[in-house]
């Protein structure tokens, strides 16, 4: 078109050079188009428009690259969780153990209430009536102007009565002379008691009434062995096995020094008698 256009020139040219200068047609001919400001402004802003525009593009999308980020924190709380019921998983463990540890300390104070303190206790409190009532005798024969509260021969300590033998005996013997006198070979309940009897033995050898023939200690009344003080020489009891009397050692007495030591039952020693006053 605007070849036609350079063409059709001369033509133009001619009707001009034909017309007035002033006419409104001469105008229109002579007019060339110029850009004019207000369409440069519109351009600059719709650039400047596009500009803004492809930044907030920009913005808009380096936003999922922080999306690493919230990955990491997702990954920190995941592992966060999974410790989380491990640890969840590790304390009821321990709780089942712990109850079980529970039941069985449980079990064992039914046992022991049960049993031995109970047992103990009852065998205690009939001592504490069998001594009420040969105090009770006691003072009754005091009343009647009486001092013998032991029988004649024997030697009266605490709450019971003592024979110490001059003969000397087998421990199964002896046993059976004091059983003769309605008491038992002597018994040591505690240590005062184990030091009246050193000083009754005169440092001779004097058996006691304390046995493992049955393999394991216990005194002949059936006071519990647990009970009562040990009073062993250090190193006794041996169970020996070397005096060539056969078997070991299975009977107690009192050695020079008062301390304990086992030896062969049927060895020949004193031997002492208790029973209640
Ligand atoms: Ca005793
Ligand atoms: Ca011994």
């Amino acid at each position: 078109m605007g070849s036609r256009e350079h063409q059709e020139m001369p033509i133009e040219y001619t009707d001009l050079q034909k017309a007035s200068p002033d006419s409104e047609d001469l105008k229109m001919k002579l007019w060339t188009p110029q850009p004019s400001s207000h369409l440069l402004y519109g351009l600059c802003t719709l650039c400047a428009s596009l500009f803004f525009i492809i930044i907030i593009i920009i913005i808009v999308f380096r936003t999922p690259g922080e999306k690493p980020v919230d990955r990491s924190m997702e990954f920190q709380i995941g592992n966060m969780s999974e410790s989380l019921n491990s640890k969840v998983d590790q304390m009821s463990q321990d709780g089942a153990k712990l109850m079980e540890k529970l039941q069985k300390l449980d079990a064992a104070v039914a046992i022991i209430q049960g049993d031995t303190s109970v047992g103990q206790v009852q065998s205690d409190m009939q001592r504490v009536l069998n001594a009420i009532s040969r105090l009770t005798d006691r003072i009754r024969k005091l009343d009647n102007g009486s001092d013998d509260v032991c029988p004649t021969g024997w030697i009266n300590y605490q709450l019971s009565c003592y024979f110490s033998s001059n003969d000397q005996k087998s421990w199964t013997v002896a046993k059976g002379i004091c059983q003769a006198k309605e008491a038992h070979l002597v018994v040591i309940n505690t240590v005062e008691e184990q030091n009246f009897l050193f000083g009754l033995s005169k440092g001779k050898f004097t058996w006691i009434g304390l046995t493992d023939v049955s393999g394991h200690w216990k005194w002949v009344d059936g006071t519990k062995y647990e009970s009562t003080p040990k009073i062993w020489i250090p190193g006794q009891p041996d169970e020996y096995f070397g005096h060539g009397l056969g078997g070991g050692e299975d009977c107690a007495h009192l050695h020079q020094s008062g301390e304990w030591n086992d030896d062969h039952c049927s060895r020949l020693y004193r031997y002492i008698c208790e029973k209640n006053m």
